[in-house]
């Protein structure tokens, strides 16, 4: 049986101990191999070879040098592109076009972008008076922070884990990353391009398990651990940030959501139903900007409701590799749980239930899958749990609103406030709820659509810092000041 191994210091090894645990498939459940699982003799080592790295050669190699190698880096991923998609497939049993489209093609994207963007950045100067009139010039340096801990969760694995490793190398930073136990697969392949592209060894590590009690905690603890960055629940940034005091390092945030999606009643029906479906269900729901709350105007509600409502029952089931599938499973049996229990209580607290709210009849040999259905409900109080918590599932609340105002106050009775999607033909009322809306990220007549030069992150607890073009740089970066007296 084959077993995923860590990537420590450019050399795949098992653990000192000899610990696995298993990866089972979200399609049926069965045992698709083994992955090391790491300990705090693995994080040693892995943070050791990082911090040799940055103070070897990748610390002295020019800029230039660096760009180059990233760029490498991109077409690595992309002359395998089939085995990542492959890898990824495997990890998560999301459909081909999600994972070919939207998701591997953004690991290319994340090393390409953040290389150009080191290398083109101005520095920062001011010529300053003083008393004798000479001046005196003051200029930024900016400098890499260290050793980058990079903790990453399951929906999306490689573009995740990558749109902090790109910017992180770029920065000239070396990086231990940590997988989510669920998806070790392209984190690992990873491995095997930084090799072939001739990346020094140490720059990139990965070290496999789980998060308390093991390596995802051993490395926010790690003296020798500059910073932090970390895409995941909220409460375990709680846990994160607590560890990180230990220490004073920096962290970046990227959390959870309960996304409020907005449609007005002049939107443009087919593209307001079709957007707010991809948002909704997408992944199976499980991407962190995703609508679990829809907002419709009244005049429009009924009607609104029923297209979702045949959209959401034309979703064919499948394998990635099944023509036609294009929508997959739950990441676990666990998560399929979690999901349920949130079903079963929608009905407990009243809600109508418009479709789905269970599990499908798949065929027998995916009957074991961590299959849900994509569901819909209406008639709730904002009160209910479904209507306040993150379900992270296939799954909406749409409840009718009559005005702006309104709809303005709905959508920010959350703790949350990373993303919203706002479908309307309104330009004057886009710009009012855009700037209303408390979010990191608004969509106007579009969602998920990403250029990587803008600030991403979270309002409220949705996150800490933002990242994107140059925001990324004030977090894997140590910014200087140098005062000349002229
Ligand atoms: P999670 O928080 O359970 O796990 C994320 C990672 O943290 C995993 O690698 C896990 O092993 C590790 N971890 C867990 N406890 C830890 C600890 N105490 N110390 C160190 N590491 C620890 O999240 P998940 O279930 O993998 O992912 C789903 C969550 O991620 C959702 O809440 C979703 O909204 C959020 N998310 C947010 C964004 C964003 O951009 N804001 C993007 C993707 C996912
Ligand atoms: O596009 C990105 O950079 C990003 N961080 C997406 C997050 C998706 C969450 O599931």
């Amino acid at each position: 049986m084959h077993t995923t191994q860590h990537f420590i210091n450019g050399q795949f090894v098992p653990s000192t101990s000899g610990k696995t645990f298993e990866k089972r498939s979200p399609l049926d459940n069965s045992l698709m191999g083994l992955v090391a699982e790491g300990g705090q003799a693995e994080v040693d080592a892995a943070v050791a070879a990082a911090k040799a790295a940055r103070h070897g050669d990748w610390g002295s190699m020019p800029t230039d040098k660096r760009v180059a190698m990233l760029h490498a880096v991109a077409d690595g991923i992309t002359a395998r592109f089939d085995d990542f998609v492959a890898a990824e497939e495997a990890d998560t049993g999301q459909p081909h076009h999600v994972i070919a489209h939207a998701f591997v093609p953004r690991g290319a994207a994340n090393f390409k972008v953040f290389a150009d963007i080191v290398k083109n950045v101005p520095a920062e100067s001011f010529v300053m008076d003083t008393p004798d009139g000479a001046g005196a010039l003051n200029y930024a340096i900016r400098k890499p922070k260290g050793v980058i801990g990079v903790i990453s969760p399951w929906n999306a694995p490689f573009l995740l884990m990558t749109w902090k490793v790109g910017p992180a190398l770029a920065c000239g930073n070396t990086v231990v990353v940590k997988p989510s136990e669920e998806t070790p697969a392209t984190a690992t392949l990873l491995g095997e391009v930084m090799n072939a592209v001739g990346v020094p060894a140490g720059v990139y590590n990965v070290v496999h398990g789980f998060g308390p009690d093991a390596v995802g905690e051993q490395i926010t603890r790690h003296d020798d651990v500059d910073a932090i960055t970390f895409t995941g629940e909220t409460r375990t940034g709680t846990a994160i940030m607590k560890a990180a005091a230990d220490g004073i390092r920096d962290v970046s945030f990227e959390l959870g959501g309960k996304n409020a999606g907005i449609v007005f009643a002049d939107c443009d029906f087919d593209a307001a139903v079709e957007g707010i479906f991809r948002s909704a269900f997408m992944n199976t729901g499980q991407v962190c900007l995703g609508t679990e709350r829809v907002y419709v105007q009244r005049p429009i509600f009924d009607r609104f409701v029923a297209a979702l409502k045949a959209r959401c029952e034309a979703v064919k089931y499948g394998r990635p590799s099944d023509a036609g599938s294009n929508y997959g499973p739950l990441i676990s049996q666990e998560h399929k749980r979690k999901v349920l229990s949130y079903y079963a209580k929608a009905m407990a607290e009243g809600a109508t239930l418009v479709t789905g709210g269970g599990v499908p009849d798949m065929p027998a040999a995916l009957a074991q899958g961590a299959w849900v259905q994509p569901t819909i409900w209406t008639n709730l109080p904002e009160t209910a749990s479904v209507v306040r918590e993150e379900i992270f599932g296939p799954c909406c609340h749409i409840r009718p609103f009559d005005s702006e105002d309104e709809v303005v106050v709905l959508a920010n009775a959350n703790r949350y406030g990373l993303s919203t999607t706002i479908w309307t033909e309104n330009l004057k009322c886009a710009h009012r709820m855009a700037a209303a809306v408390e979010v990191g990220i608004t969509w106007v007549n579009s969602w998920f659509l990403r250029d990587l030069r803008t600030p991403f992150g979270g309002s409220k607890q949705s996150g800490i810092g933002r990242e994107g073009g140059v925001h990324s740089l004030e977090f894997y970066t140590d910014m200087r000041n140098v005062c000349i007296k002229l």
